[in-house]
């Protein structure tokens, strides 16, 4: 019996914290680093967000969820880039997420896993910032605030203004 109220007191303490600290908890396992989201037009339904997920835990955790206010987009989803029987890259959706290795880290990238923000509600603007939820198994809620722009290692890949649309939802 004490054992259950706590456990749900616990429950109730952790939504608590989460709620009232929604920057990447300090405390936490987890840290994200150089994400950002491309600058997207009125006409993009969809956007994928970038970025660098470390584990600095002792065991193995995963992303298994990403959420946006609904003010921005329908939903958001894992994806990874598969090569098709003919030879053609194109994205699915990965269910059960990606591994973030225990005192490693994994790369969200163009081209391979990455968030994806789906049924877009509003252009987003170079400049701005998104909140992105990221749920882990392990760690838990955490919220990113991402920027909107090209990486900050600079533009390895020229910006084709429009001509190299990375992402495209579904075929
Ligand atoms: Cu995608």
């Amino acid at each position: 019996m004490l054992s259950t109220f706590r456990s749900a007191a616990l429950a109730l303490g952790l939504g608590l914290a989460s709620a009232a600290a929604p920057a990447a908890a300090a405390d936490s396992t987890i840290e994200v680093r150089d994400a950002y989201i491309r600058a997207s037009g009125a006409m993009a339904i969809a956007a994928g967000a970038f970025m660098t997920i470390a584990n600095h835990g002792a065991a193995e955790d995963r992303l298994i969820a990403a959420s946006v206010d609904g003010d921005l987009a329908a939903r958001a989803e894992l994806h990874t880039h598969i090569q098709d029987a003919q030879g053609v890259m194109r994205m699915v959706e990965v269910k059960d997420g990606f591994a973030i290795p225990a005192g490693g880290e994994h790369a969200l990238a163009r081209g391979a896993d990455h968030v994806m923000l789906m049924g877009l509600r509003r252009p987003l603007v170079e400049g701005e910032s998104v909140a992105i939820t990221l749920t882990f198994e392990v760690a838990g809620q955490i919220v990113v605030e991402v920027p909107v722009g090209e990486p900050a290692g600079g533009a390895m890949q020229g910006h084709g203004g429009g001509a190299m649309h990375g992402h495209r939802p579904g075929n």
